[in-house]
């Protein structure tokens, strides 16, 4: 199971780690580079020194390539990203903004830029820009989201742009997979299933909090202050939806949400931590080592795909 992706990156299967803050640490990272995947350190909202700490402590569990999420709303995203262009890991992947300014010098540093992106308009800048490849991200993912889903998301992008398209947004196990490269994908980015994986340091009571999660868990807070968030309904959520129906301001919205990721994979608080997750929680059903989720996305897709065959009669 190669694509373009994987010789873009230097990598075994076509699966990149999604970038999630407090969860995606050395650890994770190297874990998912070591099966095979692309691992990634989500610098998140911390100081560029701290995200420099984990870069060295990966490049000590792992000699395949691995890259750094930028999540460009973090007040240290300009740092960071300088750090990230002395460190030189493989690829940077962006989030939650336009990285349009840092791309001449991430590449000019030998590193590949595949920004997350989740409109059309988006996906044909950053190609423009010299993105290398984009990370087209639905609805169904968790954290920060647009609001189209990974479904009408992939096609359109793959068919605006000419660089890899990876899909991204409810990408739960191998039948996610086909459908993401039946919609044109080159690779596929998973994000909460590695969450419940042996090698994620987020506190058990958020492993637990995913594997629990039904159909209708993961809900959108936000979307009155223009930064929609998907997390796992809980005290925070139900409080930010009164909140936001009471008409309470922007501040004091954004006020509840201060320090909750923080209390969810850190401290364990599954009633007032942020348990951000994508709609897939409630495919994730027990805790696996990263190479074996990694393998069970891509085996089994012979028979995915005579099962089809076998439905059209
Ligand atoms: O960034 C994410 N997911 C995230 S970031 C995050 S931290 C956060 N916490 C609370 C509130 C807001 C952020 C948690 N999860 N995914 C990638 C992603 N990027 N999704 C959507 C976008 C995006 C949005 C707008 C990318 C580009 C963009 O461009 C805006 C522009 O400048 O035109």
């Amino acid at each position: 199971m190669k694509s373009r992706l994987c010789d873009l990156v230097g990598i075994e299967y076509p699966v990149i780690q999604g970038g999630m803050a407090w969860v995606a640490t050395a650890e994770l990272a190297a874990a998912v580079s070591n099966g095979g995947g692309l691992g990634i350190i989500a610098a998140g909202g911390a100081p560029a020194e701290v995200v420099r700490e984990q870069i060295k402590k990966c490049r000590e569990l792992t000699e395949k390539p691995f890259g750094v999420n930028v999540m460009l709303m973090s007040p240290f995203a300009a740092d960071v990203m300088q750090v990230v262009i002395e460190e030189k890991p493989a690829v940077v992947i962006t989030g939650a903004g336009n990285p349009g300014k840092y791309i001449p010098a991430v590449k000019e540093a030998g590193i590949k830029i595949i920004p997350v992106i989740a409109s059309v308009a988006m996906a044909k800048k950053m190609e423009k820009d010299g993105a290398d490849a984009v990370v087209a991200e639905g609805t169904e993912a968790g954290g920060h989201i647009g609001e189209i889903t990974t479904m009408c998301l992939v096609p359109q992008i793959v068919d605006a742009v000419s660089i890899p398209v990876v899909a991204a947004g409810g990408i739960a196990d191998a039948r996610g997979a086909v459908a993401a490269f039946a919609l044109g994908a080159d690779g596929i980015q998973v994000g909460t299933r590695f969450i419940c994986s042996d090698e994620c340091i987020a506190h058990q009571n958020y492993k637990d909090a995913v594997i629990k999660a039904k159909d209708r868990d993961a809900v959108v807070t936000g979307r009155s202050t223009g930064a929609p968030v998907r997390a796992l309904k809980n005290k925070l959520t139900r409080e930010y939806a009164r909140l936001e129906s009471s008409g309470a301001s922007k501040e004091e919205i954004e006020q509840l949400g201060v320090g909750g990721l923080r209390r969810a994979f850190a401290e364990g608080d599954v009633q007032t931590g942020s348990l951000m997750a994508g709609q897939s929680a409630a495919m994730v059903k027990n805790i696996e080592p990263c190479a074996d989720i990694i393998r069970s996305y891509f085996e089994g897709i012979d028979d995915i795909l005579n099962g089809i065959r076998e439905k059209m009669i």
